[in-house]
C-alpha cells in the first residue's frame, strides 16, 4: 500500500491525527497552483502569507520525518491543478491509494470529488478536526426552518461543548452581553499596539511575481505582519489574551482612524488557514478570565467566545446548508459596478477611505469596519453582489469562500433576503458618528442631508429603505423606520431621493 495525502493551503493543523504517526508508505503533499492563486485576485499578502505558511508546515513535517512532496509555484512539472497534479503523482510514483481532507469550500469540494471518480485508485475523506461542528449540523439543526438564528444555534454550540456553562444553565445566568459591547474608544484611551511579526517572504515574492499571478494590495516584503507558522500563531493568541481581551467586547465595535486593528485578535488568519484550533483559542481565553476575573471582565469573554464558536461555526454551517444557490442570491436585484476607487482609496469619504486604506495596507480591516463602512456603503450604493463578493474574497488575509461568503453576501449585503441574519445592516451617517471619529474631519457632512457636501450615507440610507419597501416593510425589525419615512414632508423625500440619484450615478466621484 502506498497511501498519498493531500493537504490544501488552509490545512496546516499539525495536531491532526494523520501526523501523530510516522509511516513510510504514506507520502503528503502540498502545492502551489494557478487555480487557487487565480479563482480571484488576491491582495499579495494573502497569497505570500499562505505559499510562507505551507513551505513552512511542509519542512515541519520533514523535520519529523515524514515523506513530503512539495509543489513550488514555477516548478517545471506543476501542472496547476489540485487533479492533475494528484493525477501526475499516482502515476508517477505508483500510489494505490489517496486521502484527502474534507476541503472548506464547495467550489475545491467538488473538484476533488470528481478526482477521486476519475482515478483508479480508491480514496477517502478524512475530517479536518478542526471545528467545533460537523459540516451538516446547522442544516440538521434548523430542519425545516426558513430563517436562521445564530443566537440559537450559539446556545446550543455552547452546551453541546461545555463552554461558559454550568450544568446546561450559562454561567452568570446571561447567555449574551452584546449589550454591554458597544462603546465608542474614549478620547484619551490609548490602545495597545498590535504585535506584528517582520517576516521575509521577498522569496516568495520574487516567485509570485516571475510566475506572472496578478494581485492587489501592498506589501512589505521583508515585514510580513502575519503569523506564518505555529508558533508564530500561538505568540499572536497569547498576545491576545494578555493585552487584549480585558477590552475586547467593550471596544468591538469601535473605529478610530488609523488604528486599524484596536483590540482585536487578528487570529483569523491563523484560525482559516487551521496553525491553530478555535478549541485552543476559547480554551486559552477561558483560563485567562479564571485566573485573572479583575482584568478581564466576564463580558469581554462571552463576547469574544461567542465570534468563535457561534458566527464561525454558524457562517460555516450556513455555507454548507445553502450551497450552491448561494453564491448566486440577490434579494434586491442589485446590478451597479464596485466603485473604481474601491481599489484605491480614494475616495472624499473619510471613513470608507480609511477602512479601503488599510484593508490594501495590512489586508485587514475589524469586522464592523467590513460591516458598517465598506459593506454598508456598498449595499446603500446598489453594488452587484457578485462584484462586492470578489472585493472581499480578494482583498483580506482570512478571505476563504465559506467565511466570506455568508459574511458577505448574507450578512452585509443581505443578497440572501435573511437567512444569516433578520435585517440588513445599513446606516447613515449617524451610526458611523456614534462608532467613530471619521466625520468631524471629513470633507463631507455628517448633519447634511442634501446639497454639495451631504454625507452620502444619509441620501443613499432613505433611498435605501424607498426603493425596497416591497421587500422590506413587513419586516417587524424595520417597521420603525417605515413610520419615520411615512411622517416626512413630501418635499423632503424627493430632495432625498434625488439628492440619492445623484450620488449613484455620480459614484465614481465620491
Ligand atoms: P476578532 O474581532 O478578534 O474576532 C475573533 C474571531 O472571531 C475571528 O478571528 C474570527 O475567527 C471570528 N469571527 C468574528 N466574527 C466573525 C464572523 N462574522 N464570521 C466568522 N467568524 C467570525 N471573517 C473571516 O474569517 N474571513 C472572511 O473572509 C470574512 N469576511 C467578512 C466579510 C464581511 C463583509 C464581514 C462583515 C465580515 C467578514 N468576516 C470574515 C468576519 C470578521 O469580520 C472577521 O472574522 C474578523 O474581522 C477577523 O479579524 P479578527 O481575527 O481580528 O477578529
Ligand atoms: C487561497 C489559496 C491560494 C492563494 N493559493 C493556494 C495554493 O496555491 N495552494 C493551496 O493548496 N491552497 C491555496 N489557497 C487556499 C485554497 O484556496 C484553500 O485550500 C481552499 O480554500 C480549500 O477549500
Ligand atoms: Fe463617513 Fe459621512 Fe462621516 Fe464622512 S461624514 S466620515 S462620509 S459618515
Amino acid at each position: 500500500h502506498k497511501i498519498l495525502r493531500l493537504v490544501l493551503g488552509d490545512q496546516l493543523n499539525s495536531n491532526h491525527s494523520w501526523f501523530q504517526e510516522k509511516n513510510d508508505a504514506t507520502t503528503y503533499v502540498l502545492m502551489e497552483v494557478r487555480s487557487e492563486t487565480d479563482y480571484v485576485q488576491h491582495h499579495i499578502q494573502k497569497i505570500a502569507g499562505i505559499f510562507a505558511a505551507m513551505r513552512n508546515f511542509a519542512s515541519e513535517l520533514t523535520a519529523k520525518n515524514h515523506h513530503v512532496l512539495y509543489i513550488k509555484i514555477n516548478d517545471e512539472n506543476n501542472l496547476h491543478s489540485f487533479e492533475k497534479n494528484i493525477k501526475q503523482l499516482i502515476e508517477l510514483y505508483q500510489f494505490s491509494y489517496f486521502e484527502y481532507q474534507l476541503p472548506d469550500e464547495y467550489r475545491v469540494d467538488q473538484h476533488v470529488q470528481e478526482l477521486c471518480k476519475t482515478i483508479s485508485i480508491p480514496s477517502k475523506a478524512c475530517d479536518t478536526e478542526h471545528f467545533f461542528s460537523e459540516r451538516n449540523e446547522l442544516a440538521t439543526f434548523f430542519n425545516g426552518k426558513k430563517t436562521y438564528i445564530m443566537e440559537n444555534f450559539y446556545r446550543m454550540m455552547r452546551k453541546k461543548h461545555h463552554v461558559l456553562m454550568e450544568g446546561d444553565k450559562p454561567l452568570t445566568g446571561k447567555w449574551n452581553y452584546d449589550q454591554d459591547n458597544r462603546k465608542k474608544l474614549p478620547k484619551n484611551h490609548v490602545p495597545v499596539q498590535p504585535y506584528i511579526f517582520n517576516n521575509d517572504v521577498s522569496e516568495i515574492v520574487t516567485e509570485i511575481k516571475k510566475a506572472g499571478i496578478t494581485f492587489i494590495g501592498e506589501i512589505d516584503e521583508k515585514k510580513l505582519l502575519w503569523p506564518i507558522n505555529r508558533d508564530q500563531a500561538l505568540q499572536l493568541l497569547h498576545f491576545f489574551i494578555s493585552e487584549c481581551l480585558g477590552y475586547f467586547g467593550d471596544y468591538q465595535d469601535a473605529m478610530v482612524p488609523n488604528l486599524w486593528s484596536m483590540y482585536h485578535s487578528r487570529l483569523s488568519f491563523a484560525l482559516n488557514v487551521k496553525l491553530i484550533s478555535p478549541l485552543e483559542v476559547i480554551t486559552a481565553a477561558v483560563e485567562a478570565w479564571n485566573a485573572n476575573p479583575e482584568k478581564i471582565s466576564y463580558n469581554q469573554l462571552e463576547g469574544f467566545v461567542r465570534q468563535i464558536l457561534g458566527w464561525r461555526e454558524f457562517m460555516r454551517g450556513v455555507y454548507w446548508a445553502k450551497m450552491p444557490e448561494f453564491a448566486h442570491l440577490n434579494y434586491f436585484k442589485y446590478s451597479n459596478k464596485l466603485p473604481h476607487w474601491f481599489w484605491t482609496g480614494k475616495t472624499k469619504m473619510n471613513c470608507v477611505r480609511d477602512a479601503i486604506e488599510q484593508s490594501l495596507h495590512y489586508a485587514y480591516a475589524h469586522h464592523i469596519q467590513r460591516l458598517m463602512i465598506t459593506g454598508n456603503f456598498l449595499l446603500l450604493a446598489e453594488t452587484d453582489p457578485d462584484e462586492v463578493d470578489q472585493w472581499y474574497l480578494g482583498i483580506y488575509i482570512d478571505a476563504f469562500e465559506w467565511v466570506e461568503l455568508t459574511n458577505t453576501r448574507g450578512m452585509s449585503q443581505f443578497a440572501d433576503g435573511g437567512i444569516v441574519g433578520t435585517k440588513p445592516y445599513v446606516s447613515s451617517s449617524s451610526y458611523i458618528h456614534k462608532m467613530s471619529s471619521y466625520c468631524s474631519t471629513c470633507f463631507y457632512k455628517k448633519e447634511v442631508k442634501t446639497g454639495e457636501k451631504a454625507c452620502p450615507f444619509n441620501s443613499l440610507y432613505w433611498n435605501f429603505y424607498n426603493r425596497n419597501e416591497n421587500l422590506l416593510r413587513t419586516n417587524p425589525r424595520i417597521a420603525m423606520m417605515y413610520k419615520v419615512w411615512d411622517k416626512m414632508k413630501s418635499e423632503e423625500k424627493t430632495a432625498l431621493l434625488s439628492q440619492a440619484a445623484y450620488y449613484l450615478k455620480k459614484v465614481n466621484e465620491l
